[in-house]
């Protein structure tokens, strides 16, 4: 699959992006919000003819600059996707689905931090904030394997978060961390081992560990970053075999030279096992 960041409506680079996913051979695009905006038909047609260009199909969590007067309104199907093209479908907040061995959930949403120069209902939309009644639905219907996100949760030092929040209004600071806590609360209650979003515009990978359990983080950049920064290609079943969350052998820390995944040795190493590929590469 190819797991790419915020688009913000960007024709040009999303329709790239799509192409460079067909190229990567990925069967399927998890786009992780700031998708559409207002959802113009002219960007939801390029797109989709993209898609049917590559053979590819892209479900999209909602971020939070999404019109969501418009997109809620749009009916579920009976496989609980919102489906905007023959192949651009939304994923609710709260959907699961399950690919070979792992158990995926999509949890959209986020605060935007500049509301106060934005309208409501044009340019903001307070459906955009993940509600209590949300997470706990989410957090009643058991664990995942993975999530796909907007926002990231609460625990994470996402970098360039300093630069990000000068100048914000202390009240949107606070609705943004509410955002993020009541995440983490899905996060504790779902426990999955890899989790992506987008939003912060920022790629990098970090390690969430709750001590009774561990995720890998990884943040995706924006439109007009390098696509390698927006977009990944993973291998899906080669998921849960991450060096941060494989159990490191021995004394239980974290070696890359202790895992055979995580290293291409140019001489015979002691400790590798076997000739397993690498299951993950940048886009
Ligand atoms: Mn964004």
């Amino acid at each position: 699959m190819a797991v790419a960041g915020d688009w913000h409506a960007d024709t040009d680079y999303a329709v790239g992006a799509i192409a460079r996913a067909g190229a990567r051979a990925a069967d399927v695009i998890v786009q992780l919000g700031d998708f559409g905006y207002t959802f113009r038909p002219a960007y939801l047609d390029s797109l989709d003819a993209a898609l049917a260009e590559e053979g590819l199909v892209l479900g999209f969590v909602d971020g939070n600059h999404e019109d969501f007067d418009w997109l809620l309104q749009q009916p579920i199907a009976d496989d609980g996707l919102r489906y905007l093209r023959e192949r651009i479908v939304h994923l609710p907040r709260g959907l699961r689905w399950q690919w070979g061995q792992l158990r995926c959930l999509a949890v959209g949403g986020a605060c935007s931090l500049d509301k106060i120069l934005r309208t409501p209902h044009t340019s903001w939309w307070s459906q955009e904030a993940l509600s209590a009644d949300e997470v706990g639905a989410i957090t009643a219907a058991g664990g995942a394997e993975v999530m796909f996100c907007h926002d990231c949760p609460a625990g994470i030092a996402v970098p360039g978060s300093a630069r990000r929040e000068a100048g914000v209004p202390p009240d949107e600071l606070r609705a943004t961390a509410e955002n993020r806590d009541r995440l983490r609360m899905i996060v504790d209650a779902v426990r999955p081992i890899r989790l992506w979003h987008g939003h912060f515009h920022q790629r990098y990978q970090s390690l969430l560990d709750a001590g009774d359990y561990r995720t890998v983080i990884d943040g995706l950049g924006r439109n007009s970053d390098p696509i390698d920064n927006n977009m990944v290609v993973v291998d899906v079943a080669a998921l849960g075999r991450h060096v941060a969350v494989t159990p490191a052998s021995g004394d239980g820390r974290v070696n890359p030279f202790a895992d055979a995944d995580a290293v291409t040795p140019t001489r015979p190493l002691n400790r590798v096992r076997g000739s397993r590929r690498r299951g993950e590469t940048p886009a």
